[in-house]
């Protein structure tokens, strides 16, 4: 037996479903009545910008980040994404028809594409840094660590050079958080 219904509601929105009685008119089949609920389906979209434009030296920038792997995991951990979409070249990234009883978290990841972002000068800002030359700002300081301890050291300079002449294939944070780094890091919203 099919039934259909038409759902209206804002997003998000929905109701328990109860069965208070349920004949069949021949035979004698069994008849379970489990209940369930009733809602509209909701969407997860946003955009990937570029802290900073290179271009024009702005922080944050609206700089898209085309390209980028933007996964939807539900809370259940053994599960692999629910979904995955990737960032178009304007940067955004929709998930959609998802059910509102639950929560997600989006998780975005992007490798390689560097576009020759990373070069000797960024080990010599950092340098300044360790030494006090220079301030870096948070999301400055979170780009630079190139061991991705949590600090700056000479060790960071020292990886970021090797890696823009080409002397290691990888900065070593990759291996902890991939090659790219998002911010803020996923957290729960409310529908
Ligand atoms: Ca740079
Ligand atoms: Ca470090």
């Amino acid at each position: 037996m099919n039934l259909t219904f038409r759902i209206i509601g804002a997003p998000g929105t929905g109701s328990r479903l109860h069965f208070a009685s349920a004949t069949l008119n021949e035979g004698s089949p069994a008849v379970c009545r489990n209940d369930g609920s009733l809602y509209v389906y909701v969407d997860i979209s946003g955009k990937i910008r570029y802290y900073r434009d290179d271009s024009t030296g702005t922080e944050p920038s609206n700089k898209a980040v085309p390209g980028a792997e933007v996964r939807l995991f539900t809370q259940d951990a053994t599960q692999g994404p629910l979904q995955t979409s990737i960032t178009a070249c304007d940067g955004s990234y929709l998930n959609g028809g998802l059910q509102p009883i639950q929560t997600y978290s989006v998780v975005p990841r992007h490798s390689d594409d560097y576009g020759g972002a990373i070069d000797p000068f960024d080990a010599s800002l950092n340098a300044q840094y360790v030494v006090g030359l220079i301030n870096l700002t948070y999301i400055q300081r979170l780009a630079a660590d190139a061991s991705g301890n949590g600090t700056l050291t000479s060790f960071d300079s020292a990886k970021i050079a090797q890696f823009s002449v080409g002397l290691i294939p990888q900065l070593p944070v990759a291996a902890l958080r991939g090659d790219w780094v998002f911010v803020p890091v996923p957290q729960e919203e409310p529908n």
